[in-house]
C-alpha cells in the first residue's frame, strides 16, 4: 500500500464540533477551522482498535448538547465522496492493529534501530517540510471563493482562473501534505482517530467556542479526512501566527516507546545540524542520527518551550511574507519582538488578543475537557486583519490525549515523568504577560 495511503489510515486524532465565536465573543457558525497532525501511538492505537466508535458528527448532530452518532455523507465537487461506514473504520482499525503488532514484535532489545523515521508512515523528512507548498484543490467551490483560504496553519495565496486546480499555500506548522481544500469555507485534514475523539468530546465542553467547527469525516480519493471550517475565510487579508503551547512537545508514551524501542533517525539528525552543528553528541555524529525524544527535547531547550511554556512556530503576514525560522527564538525579548512585528505596532490588535486570551484562560480553568486531557502539540492560532479584527483559536489536537479515569491535570505544575503535566496554562500566562508588556512598555 502506498505510504501516504497507509498513513491516513493509521493516523489517530480527536476533534469536536463547535459553534464559532468572533473576537467580540459572539458565536457564529461555519466560518473558521483549524487542524492538527497526529503522531500515532500505542495508546491511541489501543483506543482506536478497541473503541469501535464510528459516530461522525456535524453541528446539526448536536441535540441538546449531546452527540448523536451518525454517518456523514459528503458532497464532493468531483463526485468522488462516499459514505463513511463501519466497515471503513474496521479496515482502519484492523490495519492499525496489524501494523502495531508487527512493530512490537521487532521492538525488543536494547540496540537502536536506524531509521529514516521513527514512524515509517508519518515521518519521512519530505512530508515534514514547511513553507510554501502547492496543493491540489479537489472541489470547485474554491473557484468562487474568497481570495484567502486556510489549512490548519496553512494559508494560500490568491489564485487566478488559469491556476484553478492548483493552490499555493503557506504551511506554518505540521506535516506537509496533510491538508486539502474542502468545500467553500472548509478545509480537510488527514484523518486521525485521536483528533476526531477530541473534537467529539469538545463538542459539549465550555471550550467549544474557541475551537473550529467540526463537520465530520469525509473520504476523498480513497483517503479519510476530518472536515472543519476555515478560520480565515472571513478575514480580509489575514495575518496568522501559530504558537505551539506547553512546556513539552512529546507525549509520555512517546518517551516510553523510545526507551523500549530506541530508533535512530537520520532526518532529525540532519535537521539538528542544520540549526547547530555542535548540538549532536560525538556518538550522534558518529551514527549520523538521533532519537525523536532527543530531537524534541533539544528543540524545546533551543526555543522558548522550556523557558516560557510556548513557542512561535510560524508567522504569515498579509504582505505575503512568511517565516518559520523561529527554532532559536527563545528569550522573552525575542518573542516580544516577533509579536510586535506581527501586529505592526497596533495597540488595538494587541488589546483584542489579550482580551481573547483572557477569555480562553478563564474557560480553560473550568473546562472538563482540559482538566482531563494531556494537551501536547496543540497550538494557539492568532489571526488579525487590517480592519483590526483579531481572534485566537485553539487548534491541533492530534497529540491531545485523555488521562486515566479519575486523573486530572492543573496544567501549571512542573512536569515529572508520570504526572503527565503539560504546562499549558503556565505557557498561556507567560504569553499573556508577554503581550501585556507590549502595551505597558509601549509598542
Ligand atoms: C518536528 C516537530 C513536530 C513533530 C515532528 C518533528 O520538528 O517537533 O511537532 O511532529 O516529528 O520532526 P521540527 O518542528 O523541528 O520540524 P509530532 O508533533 O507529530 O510528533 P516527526 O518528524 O516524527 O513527525
Amino acid at each position: 500500500m502506498p505510504k501516504e495511503r497507509r498513513r491516513s489510515l493509521r493516523e489517530a486524532v480527536i476533534h469536536r464540533s463547535s459553534p464559532i465565536c468572533d473576537g467580540a465573543g459572539r458565536e457564529r457558525e461555519g466560518f473558521f477551522s483549524s487542524t492538527q497532525i497526529c503522531d500515532d501511538s500505542s495508546q491511541m492505537a489501543e483506543r482506536s482498535s478497541t473503541s469501535g466508535q464510528v459516530g461522525f458528527v456535524s453541528d446539526s448532530d448536536l441535540v441538546g448538547g449531546r452527540l448523536v452518532p451518525q454517518v456523514t455523507i459528503t458532497s464532493d465537487g468531483d463526485g468522488s465522496a462516499r459514505e463513511i461506514e463501519q466497515a471503513d473504520l474496521d479496515t482502519v482499525n484492523g490495519g492499525l492493529r496489524r501494523k502495531l503488532s508487527n512493530s512490537s514484535v521487532s521492538s525488543t532489545g536494547s540496540s537502536a534501530a536506524l531509521e529514516e523515521s521513527e514512524d515509517d508512515i508519518l515521518s519521512d523528512s519530505e512530508t515534514k517540510s514547511k513553507g510554501i507548498v502547492t496543493l491540489e484543490h479537489l472541489g470547485d467551490a474554491g473557484e468562487q471563493a474568497r481570495p484567502w483560504w486556510k489549512l490548519k496553519t496553512v494559508v494560500h495565496w490568491p489564485f487566478v482562473a488559469s491556476q484553478r486546480r492548483r493552490l499555493s499555500w503557506v504551511q506554518l506548522a505540521g506535516h506537509k501534505g496533510s491538508f486539502k481544500a474542502g468545500e467553500e469555507g472548509t478545509i480537510l485534514k488527514k484523518y486521525s482517530e485521536n483528533e476526531r475523539l477530541c473534537f467529539e468530546q469538545l463538542s459539549g465542553d465550555m471550550l467549544q467556542r474557541f475551537v473550529p467547527t467540526y463537520r465530520g469525516v469525509v473520504e476523498r480519493d480513497g483517503e479519510l479526512y476530518l472536515q472543519m471550517s476555515d478560520l480565515l475565510t472571513s478575514f480580509d487579508g489575514p495575518n496568522v501566527m501559530d504558537c505551539k503551547m506547553g512546556m513539552r512537545t512529546y507525549l509520555e508514551e512517546e518517551l516510553v516507546r523510545a526507551r523500549e524501542n530506541p530508533k535512530l533517525r537520520r532526518d532529525l539528525y540532519k535537521k539538528m545540524v542544520e540549526v547547530d552543528e555542535q548540538a549532536p553528541t560525538a556518538e550522534e555524529h558518529r551514527q549520523q542520527a538521533v532519537t525523536k525524544p532527543r530531537y524534541m527535547q533539544w528543540r524545546e531547550t533551543l526555543s522558548s518551550t522550556n523557558t516560557l511554556g510556548f513557542r512561535i512556530e510560524g508567522v504569515k503576514k498579509a504582505d505575503g511574507t512568511c517565516r518559520t525560522d523561529f527554532k532559536k527564538t527563545r528569550s522573552r525579548e525575542d518573542v516580544t519582538h516577533v509579536f510586535k512585528d506581527f501586529v505592526c505596532g497596533n495597540e488595538n490588535i494587541i488589546g483584542s488578543y489579550i482580551r481573547r486570551l483572557n477569555d480562553i484562560r478563564h474557560t480553560l480553568k473550568v473546562s472538563e475537557f482540559f482538566m482531563k486531557h494531556e494537551v501536547i502539540g496543540s497550538s494557539l492560532l492568532f489571526i488579525h486583519d487590517r480592519t483590526e479584527r483579531a481572534e485566537v483559536w485553539l487548534i491541533d489536537f492530534g497529540k491531545t490525549t485523555a488521562l486515566l479515569e479519575g486523573q486530572i491535570l492543573d496544567h501549571c505544575r512542573p512536569w515529572q515523568e508520570g504526572n503527565r503535566e503539560d504546562g499549558y496554562l503556565w505557557g498561556l500566562d507567560n504569553l499573556l504577560q508577554t503581550l501585556t508588556s507590549l502595551t505597558t512598555e509601549g509598542l
